[in-house]
């Protein structure tokens, strides 16, 4: 190995002329930058880092200059720099690039800095700017070299401005999305701004028609205008705009039908997303000649009409997007066999019938298949067995037949987490023990409405991961099973109306995820982009959808179950919902229930229970809904707490019941023990149920809305 050694002398003359270069950025430069450094009301360590450092403020953090010492860039991202952002940085006459995005700066942006002679990339996102962005050609009338401008993800309100871009003529890119603009999309930005290639306008409140003259925007690739309020229909015009690859105007209110021979004219189109708006008509045949298409998003407006079988031309696809319209004719015009690059497919809510075409078995990297909603028939092919990425698969609320064949057939889908398949399968028999297997990855199994019947198959408790079952709405016989608990993620099971007999196993009493408050419960978070498939939302919204669906539930009700209700239900702690409700139940409440604190809704309703209401049912302080009528129970109702916010019809029908909201009054010797829950503890719980409520509600509603509706 070749070695030298370097006498010391030399190593310190190398070092000093390293730490000290010949020259330095000027007084001026590093004015400025102290200037900008003094707008900040904290600087998280950056005034300490620049002092420390060097006496040259080319070497200071953040701060890039060129060969000349003069500085051409100034990236201080995620900082968590507050303040205002000074115009001194103007007063750098060469620099280039300023990137401050993700950091609380607060303030207006100053027309400084946009209209700077020399700033050609300025991104500002992800602070907390605010107020109107200046409108410039007053100020300035010369072209400015301006070429990337990223001020989303900020507070900008007011209208958007239509002039500043006159003078904008280097504009590149242009990025306000999420923010809070208002005004009209401006018409004739490309006429100052040629060389657009992107602009993102999404998550404003900007309204009106889209402007024909974008059509003229011959470099744009990618538009994106998502969740405004713009209405009108789609200019044909948009067509004309050459080089588009992007066009993205979903959740507006945009009407009309698509032009199948303008939108030929754009054969590079990528994606096209009119989603959530009202435009009716049908897909045109035409839509065949995008050959690069690979996301189409027209789901949640009022098309109708035959599937054009041209769109298997569209080899690219990767997600087909057509939930929620009035689409009708058999699917099998379509030929998916060509279509091998499909991932996902969305076709809930629809009028489409026929049998699932074979050729869908085909594409072998679908993940995600929802049919539920429509008017298929038949039954599915042991060849979806070839789909070994499914992860996800609706067929609920069509007349699929043969459910034994079903499963079986989904046996070698390895991945497969999400299973809905209720309201099919009509008075079939449950498959029963041992011929089913796989499904090791399933952690959500519906097979509701479907009026099997049969007994609870034992072929379930083989399904470890399973987090979420729903047989509710069937014909099931004999007991509930023992093996209940060796489903150990197993967080929520509704088994109600059906015809289950027996007592309650203890076992059913050890559910490890219903005992305690431990976590991981949810679904699996590499199930979010399916989850955005099942609720059809925002993904900001989805933890809540996600969280509703996910509440610790254990329904037992509209069955014929029998015995006491075990002292040990008081160890499910973690329950929210508990429904015990029109069964053959009798003996006493247990006191234990007392210790289910987290519950929201009680339901024991029309059974044979006797003895007095357990008083300590006041501290349940979340409940919402509380239903004991039709039993046979005596004496008082609790008084305080949340009881005595329930009405009559939580109560009526236990003769020997009295309280102020039956007919049956108590008289003088109401004898309701006193329960006394520290003050603070009740205010921490009263602050969460009302937070927790916000959020639940648009949560629920939208689970009653779609999820009930279309997964049974
Ligand atoms: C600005 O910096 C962030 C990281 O802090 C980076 O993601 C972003 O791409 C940068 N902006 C530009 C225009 O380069
Ligand atoms: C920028 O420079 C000009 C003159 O060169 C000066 O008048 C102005 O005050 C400076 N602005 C800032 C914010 O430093
Ligand atoms: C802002 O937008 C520009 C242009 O699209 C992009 O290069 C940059 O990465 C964006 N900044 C952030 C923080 O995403
Ligand atoms: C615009 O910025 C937002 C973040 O504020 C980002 O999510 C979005 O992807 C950007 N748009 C484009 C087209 O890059
Ligand atoms: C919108 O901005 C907020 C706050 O700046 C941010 O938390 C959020 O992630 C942004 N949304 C998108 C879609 O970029
Ligand atoms: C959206 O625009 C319509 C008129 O087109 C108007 O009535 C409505 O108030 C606007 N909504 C919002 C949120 O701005
Ligand atoms: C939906 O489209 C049909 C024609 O296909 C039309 O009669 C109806 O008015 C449209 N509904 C809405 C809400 O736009
Ligand atoms: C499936 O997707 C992978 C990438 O996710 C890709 O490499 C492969 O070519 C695709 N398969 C087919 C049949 O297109
Ligand atoms: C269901 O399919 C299987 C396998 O193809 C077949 O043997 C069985 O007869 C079918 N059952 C019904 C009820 O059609
Ligand atoms: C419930 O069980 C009783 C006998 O215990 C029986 O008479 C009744 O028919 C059963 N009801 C149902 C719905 O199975
Ligand atoms: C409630 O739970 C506590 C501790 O978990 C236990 O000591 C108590 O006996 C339970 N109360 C009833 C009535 O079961
Ligand atoms: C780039 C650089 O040299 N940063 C240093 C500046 O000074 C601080 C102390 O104030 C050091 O921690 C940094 O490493």
């Amino acid at each position: 190995m070749p070695s030298f050694t370097v006498p010391p002398v030399v190593l310190f003359v190398v070092l000093h002329i390293l730490a000290s270069p010949a020259t330095a950025c000027t007084e001026q430069e590093k004015h400025n930058l102290l200037r900008f450094l003094a707008g900040l009301s904290r600087d998280g360590g950056l005034a300490t880092s620049w002092r420390d450092n060097s006496t040259n403020c080319c070497k200071w953090e953040g701060v890039v200059c060129n060969e000349d010492e003069a500085v051409t860039e100034v990236s201080l991202g995620s900082k968590g720099l507050e303040g205002c952002i000074s115009p001194s940085l103007a007063n750098l006459t060469s620099l280039l690039h300023v990137n401050l995005s993700y950091n609380p700066f607060s303030g207006g942006l100053l027309p400084e800095l946009m209209s700077s002679g020399s700033i050609i990339i300025l991104d500002v996102s992800f602070n907390q700017l605010n107020g109107p962005l200046p409108d410039l050609p007053y100020l300035v009338t010369t072209n400015r070299p301006l070429q990337v401008l990223n001020i989303s993800s900020n507070q900008f309100s007011s209208k958007f401005p239509s002039a500043t871009w006159k003078v904008m003529k280097n504009l590149i890119a242009l990025n306000a999305s999420n923010n809070s603009f208002t005004g009209n999309i401006p018409s004739s930005l490309c006429l100052g701004s040629p060389y657009l290639v992107l602009l993102d306008l999404c998550y404003n409140q900007l309204s009106g028609n889209i402007p024909t003259a974008l059509g003229d925007c011959s470099k744009l690739k990618v538009l994106k205008v998502g969740h405004n309020n713009l209405s009108g229909t789609l200019p044909v015009e948009i067509f004309h705009a050459a080089s588009l690859e992007y066009l993205s105007f979903p959740n507006n209110g945009l009407q009309g039908e698509l032009d199948g021979a303008h939108i030929v004219r754009r054969s590079n189109i990528r994606t096209l997303d009119l989603g959530g708006n009202h435009i009716s008509g049908k897909i045109p045949e035409s839509i065949g000649q995008l050959t690069r298409l690979e996301e189409l998003h027209l789901g949640n407006n009022n098309m109708s009409g035959e599937l054009p079988s041209t769109l298997s031309n569209c080899k690219n696809l990767k997600t087909i997007d057509l939930k929620l319209n009035d689409f009708s004719g058999d699917l099998g015009k379509v030929n998916f066999a060509t279509l091998q690059n499909l991932k996902s497919l969305d076709l809930i809510k629809n009028n489409l019938n026929g049998i699932v075409p074979e050729s869908i078995y085909s594409c072998s990297n679908l993940t995600a298949l929802r049919l539920s909603g429509n008017h298929f028939h038949g039954e599915i092919s042991l060849r979806i067995g070839n789909l070994k990425h499914l992860s996800f698969l609706s067929l609920v609320r069509n007349s699929f037949t043969n459910i034994t064949k079903t499963l079986h057939a989904l046996e070698s889908c390895r991945n497969i987490s999400i299973l809905l398949i209720g309201r099919n399968f009509m008075n079939e028999a449950m498959p029963q023990d041992e011929i089913i297997d796989g499904f090791q990855n399933l952690q959500f199994l519906s097979m509701c409405q479907c009026s099997l019947t049969g007994r609870i198959p034992a072929w379930l408790s083989k399904l470890t991961s399973l987090k979420i079952l729903l047989l509710s709405n069937n014909q099931l016989t004999g007991p509930m099973p023992s093996w209940i608990n060796s489903l150990n993620h197993l967080f929520r099971l509704d088994v109600s109306n059906n015809s289950l007999t027996g007592e309650i196993p203890v076992t059913l009493m050890q559910m490890p995820l219903l005992k305690s408050d431990k976590t991981g419960m949810y679904l699996d978070p590499s199930l979010i982009d399916l989850g955005l498939l099942i609720y059809g939302v925002a993904p900001t919204q989805l933890q809540y959808h996600i969280g509703s669906a996910s509440a610790k539930e254990l329904n037992l009700g509209k069955n014929n179950f029998t015995g006491m209700i075990p002292r040990e239900i008081g160890q499910l702690k973690a329950l929210l919902y508990m429904n015990l409700s029109s069964n053959n139940f009798y003996g006493e409440i247990p006191q234990s229930i007392c210790n289910l604190t987290n519950l929201q809704r009680l339901d024991l309703s029309n059974n044979h229970l006797t003895g007095a209401i357990p008083a300590a049912l006041e501290n349940l302080h979340f409940l919402s809904q509380f239903n004991i009528s039709n039993n046979n129970l005596e004496g008082p109702i609790p008084t305080r707490g949340q009881l005595s916010t329930f009405q009559n019809s939580s109560f009526g029908g236990n003769p020997k019941l009295c309280g102020s909201v039956l007919i049956n009054h108590c008289g003088s010797v109401e004898a309701a023990p006193i329960y006394i829950t520290s003050a603070k503890e009740y205010i921490d719980k009263v602050i969460f149920v009302i937070a927790f409520c916000v959020f639940f509600w648009v949560a629920v509603l939208y689970d009653q809305l779609v999820l009930f509706k279309y997964f049974g």
